[in-house]
């Protein structure tokens, strides 16, 4: 039992078949599929509003019917069971079109977000051989369409560029769907993997996570029971839905798996959110903590907006104090949230105490999750003390797709993911986030992978040393600092701003651009030789 898709060879997802045994038997595992999911829910309630986005609503009959089309539509462009697709949507219904019916046929999404940019897609292309691409035409100031052809020149396989809106010299998405053209057979196993997530990452180049149509399932269905999602709820999708979060934590797929509506929005701003909140009847929505700031200031200061119900916080650590505001300013309840797209994910519940839901990050959503917190030594560190965080589970990756020596580091020999995030267990089993050994720098939800960014810096040909890291920020929690060591000495410096275009050169998403950046003469090394950024993070910071 491997979860492999025909044509996609060495996954490396494969659960032993022992915990397949398990999580079937206890019922956590079923027998079904991403793509089937829209064909139950039209059956269920055909009428009952799925998605609406701007004056556009789309009922789960409707929603059926147009991934029948866009599948029949693949197929008949040639893309099939086992080929990948790379989707680098904004929340348009399209995204929601275009990944179910990819599901449906056995083919395989491969989810970028919006910020990604050459570098990063060109990458994930050629890793998971994909053979499309689906892109806008335009959205927030940026040409994706440029972006496509200059994909296209580095992946050779990459056949088609679908464009949603004003194709330019590609292919349009509009073009795909035949119309009428009637169910069309699931043709994926519910064992098969379902789609590709990009990780944060902690390596030099962002690497793939398979997930397959049953933990995917799960994942979703038993996210939105623990924070108790019902038909009657309204779901607002702030947060770009090639995420996880927003996908499935439990985002567009736990709410239309409950029968509730999705509401698409472009951007997450107190503005736009607090007008559909009223607007659409929102009850649910999920936030990275920069944004949740935001809300909670607007509406201290122009009031809360009427009917929401519960706010999720995730992504990056929420402060107590932010955490306490949520509820009196905005009317609602605090779900706390604390994952990764390689799986585990913990919830504060709705019957949880006050001091649980504002000072813990919830606790593991299976009863099949196991934990293991240990220290350096690898040995588990007393009950209630800090260590690193090591997982196992029914939704959780047992290794990265195509990736055997990173998964010999990342998987220990009894399948458990190393999260590199550093907790703490209360004895009630509620995680409390206290850190990360891992090099990555959380910047307001969004993960920078320190050796990622500083093998970009070192491209740069004044650049001979680099050393990413992080440091405090009020508003994103931290932001990410670069110190260089130029070649002949700080004599001349490269500006920020020449950093910036030299990465934006590189393509790579803006998002990882160093927010500071400071000149040294050298880098302070610790005993083992390895660069010391706790000394540089102290030696940059005035105290
Ligand atoms: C979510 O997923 P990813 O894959 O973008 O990022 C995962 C990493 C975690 O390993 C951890 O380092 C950090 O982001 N993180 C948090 C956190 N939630 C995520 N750190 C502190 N406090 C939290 N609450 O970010 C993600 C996916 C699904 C649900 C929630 C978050």
């Amino acid at each position: 039992m491997t979860g492999t898709v025909p044509g996609v060879a060495a996954t490396g997802t494969g659960w032993p078949d022992e915990f397949v045994a398990r999580y079937v038997a206890a019922g956590v595992w079923g027998d079904r599929t991403l793509g089937g999911l829209p064909r139950e829910w039209a059956r269920r309630a055909p009428r009952d509003p799925a998605l609406v986005s701007g004056a556009e609503r789309i009922d789960y009959s409707d929603l059926d019917r147009r991934v029948d089309e866009m599948a029949a539509g693949l197929l008949r462009r040639g893309i099939g069971a086992g080929d990948a697709v790379v989707l680098h949507l904004p929340n348009v219904p399209e995204f929601v079109v275009v990944l179910f019916a990819l599901a449906r046929i056995g083919a395989l999404p491969v989810l970028v977000l919006p910020a990604h940019r050459r570098a990063e897609v060109s990458h994930v292309a050629a890793v998971s051989g994909a053979v499309a691409y689906v892109v806008p035409d335009r959205h927030e100031g940026f040409d994706y369409r440029s972006l496509a052809t200059e994909v296209r020149a580095d992946v050779p396989h990459l056949r088609e560029v679908l464009v949603v809106g004003d194709p330019g010299e590609h292919g349009a998405l509009d073009e795909v769907p035949v119309p009428g053209a009637g169910p069309v057979p699931d043709a994926a196993r519910s064992e098969d993997v379902a789609l590709l997530l990009m990780s944060g990452g902690t390596t030099g180049r962002p690497k793939l996570i398979p997930r397959t149509h049953r933990d995917y399932v799960y994942n979703a269905e038993a996210t939105a029971e623990v924070c108790g999602l019902t038909s009657a709820d309204v779901t607002l999708s702030v947060l770009p839905i090639g995420h996880n979060l927003p996908l499935a934590c439990p985002g567009v797929i736990g709410t239309m798996a409950v029968g509730g509506t999705v509401v698409l929005a472009r951007a997450g701003s107190p503005e736009t959110a607090f007008e559909l909140i009223e607007r659409e009847g929102v009850t649910f929505a999920a936030v990275v903590p920069p944004l949740a700031r935001l809300w909670v200031e607007a509406a201290t200061a122009g009031g809360a907006p009427r009917g929401l119900r519960s706010l999720m916080v995730g992504g990056a650590r929420c402060d107590r104090a932010l955490a306490a505001s949520i509820g009196p300013a905005l009317g609602c309840r605090l779900i706390q949230s604390f994952g990764m797209a390689e799986g585990l994910l913990t919830h504060t519940r709705p019957e949880d105490g006050d001091e649980l839901v504002v000072g813990t990050q919830g606790r593991p959503l299976s009863p099949l999750d196991e934990i293991r917190v240990l220290g350096p030594d690898g040995t588990p560190v007393p009950a209630g003390e800090v260590g690193e965080l090591w997982t196992r589970g029914p939704y959780t990756i047992r290794g990265y797709h195509r990736a055997p020596e990173y998964n010999a580091l990342a998987f220990d020999a009894e399948g458990f993911y190393r999260t590199g995030d550093l907790v703490r267990v209360l004895p009630s089993g509620h995680l409390v986030v206290e850190g990360r050994v891992k090099e990555v720098v959380n910047r307001g939800g969004e993960n920078v992978s320190e050796t990622e960014l500083e093998e970009q810096l070192l491209e740069h040909p004044d650049v001979v040393r680099a050393a990413v890291f992080g440091l405090p920020d009020p508003d994103l929690g931290e932001i990410v600092c670069a110190a260089l060591v130029l070649a002949g000495g700080v004599g001349k410096p490269p500006r920020a701003k020449d950093v910036a275009a030299f990465l934006r050169t590189r393509g790579l998403a803006r998002f990882k651009h160093p927010d500071r950046l400071f000149i040294v003469d050298d880098l302070p090394l610790t005993a083992v030789g390895k660069v010391d950024k706790k000394a540089l993070a102290r030696t940059v910071t005035p105290t």
